[in-house]
């Protein structure tokens, strides 16, 4: 591993968001150089550049088969695992068994993924820059591009501003929307949200209207595109009540609370609205990764702007709590 980025999946997995087989090596967003391959693997060799992927992409399954989906049955995302795919984990302390995170565990120096969950990418490319493609930049990004398919000219409402929003942000302005109204409840991320695309920016706490009100009034009559980019089901609900009744599409990116049910009035789906979500962005890993590499090595898109923390593998701790505090959009670690 060179360097590996802190998403807030992780932090959600050590506030026990999700269950998870412990102990546990966490971290999922990557880049670095193989070292050594199986009998069997022909898509990587050691000394090659690669990005590993939390969402495999094994190119057998029905999933993987399908042209609209990429969650691989090879993943078993509400139910992890803790395993490789054979159902072994290959690191151990002390003799006992530690558990992978997504098939990747980049937390540590070195790991063990299966070739599904792998991909070469461009030798020229900076890995302390695109490990981001690992998770953060391609779930905004492709929310924006692949599951809403955002349209030229359009309204987008983007709730949540962290890394991935960002993102979000930079693939609707990408897709051509005219109007991009960023929401965070924190003025402070307000600045970047503009730099990467945003048109306006409120925070739900200046209005004593809902924002879902709010943000109608401001597109008159509900936006074209809504995406909830923070993971809490106030934002959720809030997010598909802003876009339009008739026409709105309303994408769940942010990973929610687990063990709870949303309530939710049906009506608002009866009208014509579209409620979407997608892991990853939507992209199919093995076959997109390669491609966001290189459009990012042609300077499509930037990652600069989200990077506000560089800090050697051994401060792992204070970028976690840069995290926690807002103070942070995404550190990267390096090793
Ligand atoms: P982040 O914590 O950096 O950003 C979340 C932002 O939401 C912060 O700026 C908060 O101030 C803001 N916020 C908090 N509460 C509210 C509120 N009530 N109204 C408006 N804004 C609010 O997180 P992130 O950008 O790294 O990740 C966002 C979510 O996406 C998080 O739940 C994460 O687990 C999830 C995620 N999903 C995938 C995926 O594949 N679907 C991948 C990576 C991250
Ligand atoms: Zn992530
Ligand atoms: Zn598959």
């Amino acid at each position: 591993m060179v360097a590996t980025g802190i998403c807030r999946s992780d932090d959600h997995m050590i506030s026990g968001q999700l269950a998870l087989p412990l102990p546990v090596i966490l971290g999922h967003e990557a880049a670095g150089i193989v070292e050594s391959i199986g009998d069997e693997v022909t898509t990587v060799k050691p000394g090659d550049k690669v990005i590993p992927l939390f969402l495999p992409q094994c190119g057998k399954c029905a999933v993987c088969k399908h042209p609209e989906s990429n969650a691989c049955l090879k993943c078993k995302l509400t139910v992890p695992q803790g395993t490789m795919q054979d159902g072994t984990t290959r690191f151990t302390c002390r003799g006992k068994p530690i558990y992978q995170f997504a098939g990747t565990s980049t937390f540590s120096e070195y790991s063990v993924v299966d070739e599904t969950s792998v991909v070469k990418i461009d030798p020229a490319s900076p890995l302390e820059k695109v490990c981001l493609i690992g998770c953060a930049f391609s779930t905004g990004y492709g929310s924006a591009v692949n599951v809403a398919k955002v349209t030229k000219g359009s309204t987008c409402a983007v709730f949540g501003l962290g890394g991935v929003g960002l993102c979000v942000i930079m693939g609707c302005k990408a897709a051509g929307a005219a109007r991009i109204i960023a929401v965070d409840l924190n003025k402070d991320k307000f600045a970047k949200a503009k730099e990467v695309g945003a048109t306006e920016c409120i925070n739900p706490q200046d209005f004593k209207k809902p924002t879902h009100e709010v943000l109608k009034e401001m597109s008159g009559g509900g936006v074209d595109f809504s995406f909830e980019v923070v993971g809490r089901y106030d934002t959720i609900l809030s997010a598909l009540s802003c876009c339009h009744e008739a026409y709105g599409v309303s994408v769940i990116v942010g990973q929610p609370p687990g063990f709870q049910d949303l309530r939710m009035d049906p009506m608002l789906l009866l009208t014509g609205r579209t409620w979407k979500g997608a892991v990853f962005g939507g992209y199919k890993g093995k076959d997109s990764v390669p491609k966001l590499v290189a459009d990012f090595m042609a300077k499509k898109f930037p990652l600069d702007s989200i990077i506000t923390h560089v800090l050697p593998f051994e401060k792992i701790n204070e970028g976690l709590d840069l995290l926690r505090s807002g103070k942070s959009i995404y550190t990267i670690l390096t090793f």
